[in-house]
């Protein structure tokens, strides 16, 4: 009986510190949940009625410090395969006007050959439209920060290291038109402006070209595929070029968004 007394408090006092355990781990992690949520995260932020947003993270093959990742030569015939998944928003007939936050593009880089990279991934996609006047550069913003603010905004911030860059799409659940989108680079890993061509060259950066071409197909409304040679694989690369042309996926989700001609 006293054995029975014993084991019975031993074990009310294992549930009790458990108890506490599982309730301090619970209070911790809404902290640190909270400690995110002050770091302007456009989720967070309270919309308009029938206005939703989504985020896209553009991920390093291989997450380590200092490193770039793996880039890989496209796989013969890995640029020809059909996949692609769309989201629930497309960019309406008049197009979209971007700017770019010149004061955030790192050291190396010039705000114009920035510019002329970003552009150079907007027109990837111009094929979407029959008008040749979809994209427009709107010139500079002083934006530090992906936000519905009335601005389709490209910059570079300090993201953890996780992310190469992110997008945001907010859509009118209605229309099924794009509201706004903004693009974030993340300034902890190295950039750079590649003059290389073909699917590899410095490895020790991400090509700007290479993951705005990817970031820019959230824009006009395509999700991530699994397939490493297309440019909405969700993985990049330092030294990446494949993403800056489409592959075959690429090009029939967005015409099967657009109702394009296949360029
Ligand atoms: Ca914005
Ligand atoms: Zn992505």
């Amino acid at each position: 009986m006293k054995v029975r007394s014993m084991l019975i408090a031993v074990m009310a006092c294992c549930a009790l510190t458990l108890s506490c355990y599982v309730l301090v781990s619970y209070a911790q992690s809404l902290g640190s949940e909270r400690a995110i949520a002050a770091d302007d995260d456009p989720l967070l932020h309270p919309l308009p009625p029938g206005i939703r947003v989504r985020a896209f993270i553009h991920t390093p093959r291989v997450v380590q410090p200092n490193h770039t990742g793996i880039c890989k030569e496209t796989v013969p015939g890995g640029d020809e395969l059909e996949w692609y998944d769309v989201a629930p928003w497309r960019i309406g007939p008049s197009g979209i006007t971007w700017k770019l936050n010149e004061s955030t593009v790192p050291a190396g880089i010039s705000a114009s050959q920035a510019r002329s990279a970003i552009d150079d991934a907007f027109s990837a996609w111009s094929f979407i439209s029959p008008n040749p006047d979809f994209f427009f550069d709107g010139g500079k913003t002083t934006i530090k920060t992906a936000k519905l603010d009335g601005t389709n905004a490209i910059l570079w911030k300090k993201l953890r290291a996780g992310i190469l860059g992110e997008t945001y799409v907010w859509y009118d659940t209605v229309t099924g038109l794009v509201v706004e989108a903004d693009s974030v680079f993340n300034s902890a890993h190295p950039w750079v402006v590649s003059n290389a061509s073909g699917d590899c060259s410095d490895f020790d950066a991400y090509d700007l070209q290479n993951i705005a071409t990817h970031e820019l197909g959230h824009w006009i409304g395509l999700e991530h595929v699994f397939a490493e040679d297309l440019t909405m694989f969700l993985f990049g690369a330092g030294g990446e070029l494949k993403k800056r042309s489409l592959g075959v996926g690429d090009v029939l989700g967005a015409c099967f968004i657009y109702g394009c001609d296949m360029p």
